[in-house]
């Protein structure tokens, strides 16, 4: 996979070089290129924003701009992502589906926004995705581009050691995941669950679901009230 981003902040985007995105990087599965919106400015002052159209508080980055830098940067064949808080949830099933894809590329807007038109002109020639991580509200899209991009790469296959670490995960079956112990078996008068000490796969793996459903009705009601929640172990038809 390919990934490139565009900021005005490319320092900020470093960190994926460490960590997983980073072996990843290392062993060849991701390319990574990071992208200094300025150096497609032609100006002497190398300005990305103006005033907005209509009145209003904050700056707008320029079309002009962004557009010559997405003529060199987001080929057709790539997926345009545009984080903003005005966007789509980004999800587990995102995550899934970008993982899936050979090039993606994310446009990282500040102040107020990008103008409109560089996403309709985009959209001419690209598939576009403008997505949220949540209901809060950042000052760029970097924070939220990192967010995505290590969501997506651990789901590429031979990026985690595990092939299997990724099929337990909370929300890839709809609940949360339930509570994990390592040894000692006795920690400052706390014990392990001896369920977990039964060496019975099927006891463990449905007491397991049961703490994830637990988990989830007390913390994230929301998730069963959808439609897609697998029935888990114990209820299967
Ligand atoms: Cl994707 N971008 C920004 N700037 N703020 C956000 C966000 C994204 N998701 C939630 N808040």
């Amino acid at each position: 996979m390919r990934i490139d981003i565009v900021s005005i902040f490319p320092d900020y985007l470093a960190p994926l070089r460490l960590s997983l995105p980073g072996k990843a990087i290392d062993r060849g599965i991701l390319e990574l290129g990071v992208h200094d919106l300025r150096s497609w400015t032609r100006d002497v002052h190398r300005s990305v924003d103006d005033t907005p159209y209509g009145g209003g508080p904050g700056m707008v980055m320029r079309p002009d701009v962004w557009g010559e830098c997405l003529d060199d940067v987001c080929p057709d064949d790539a997926l345009l992502v545009v984080p903003t808080p005005a966007g789509v949830p980004f999800t587990q099933a995102t995550a899934e589906e970008f993982s899936t894809e050979s090039h993606l590329v994310f446009a990282c807007g500040r102040y107020e926004g990008i103008d409109q038109r560089v996403f309709d002109d985009a959209a001419r020639r690209v598939r576009v995705r403008e997505v949220s991580i949540g209901d809060f509200v950042l000052i760029g899209g970097e924070v939220a581009v990192m967010a995505m991009i290590e969501a997506t790469v651990r789901l590429i296959p031979g990026v985690l050691g595990n092939n299997e670490s990724h099929e337990q995960d909370s929300f890839s079956d709809g609940i949360l995941e339930g509570p994990a112990y390592t040894r000692p078996q006795q920690w400052r008068g706390l014990s392990v669950p001896p369920v977990l000490l039964s060496g019975d796969h099927a006891r463990i793996a449905a007491w397991r679901h049961e703490q994830g459903l637990a988990r989830t009705e007390a913390l994230r009601p929301d998730l069963l009230a959808g439609p897609t929640v697998s029935a888990g172990p114990d209820h299967t038809a």
